[in-house]
């Protein structure tokens, strides 16, 4: 196969490859659980699609989308053999600055993260002004955000083991 890429738009809506030969691990936040549980939902029917196998998707909840780092980096520190981590979370502006915090934390770990173990580690973490773009993003009309997650994780394990 050639390494030279020909002209982007060629790789703009790429096959998803088949994940039958993947570990992956979904740490999901328990805050705003309406939208979190049904990114996971979509994440889970994802892999499961696209032929990973269930015996190798490993799944754990923690209390806030904050500890969604400290869960990714816990679950590849103990299981060496998982490929890749899906880091799911809603995290909905309020009346003060917690939203910022939060959102630069977890976007921040979750990349150290990754480049800490290089394996991918990806961020399916909504970020809204309100319940209802939430919604929108979880299984609504802007489709759900945790199908994306789970495909975007597959090609760069994919990435990851041909490259
Ligand atoms: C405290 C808090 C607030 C106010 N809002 C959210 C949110 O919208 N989404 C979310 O996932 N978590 C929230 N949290 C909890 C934090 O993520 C974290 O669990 C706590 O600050 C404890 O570290």
């Amino acid at each position: 196969m050639s390494t030279q890429l020909k002209n982007l738009s060629d790789f703009s809506h790429t096959t998803v490859p088949n994940g039958a030969n993947y570990k992956f691990g979904i740490i999901v936040a328990e805050w705003n659980a309406e939208i979190t549980g049904a990114l996971y939902n979509g994440a889970l029917k994802t892999l499961l699609e696209n032929g990973v196998k269930e015996e190798n998707i490993f799944s754990f909840p923690v209390p806030g989308s904050f500890e969604l780092t400290g869960g990714a980096e816990i679950l590849l520190n103990k299981r060496s053999d998982i490929d890749a981590v899906i880091c799911l979370g809603c995290v909905i502006q309020g009346d003060t600055k917690h939203f910022d915090f939060i959102c630069d934390a977890v976007a921040q770990g979750v990349t150290n993260v990754g480049i800490k173990y290089s394996k991918p580690v990806i961020f399916g973490v909504l970020t809204t002004n309100n319940l209802e773009q939430a919604q929108d993003r979880a299984g609504g009309k802007h489709g759900n955000k945790g199908d994306e997650a789970a495909i975007t994780a597959i090609k760069m394990v994919d990435f990851s083991a041909n490259i």
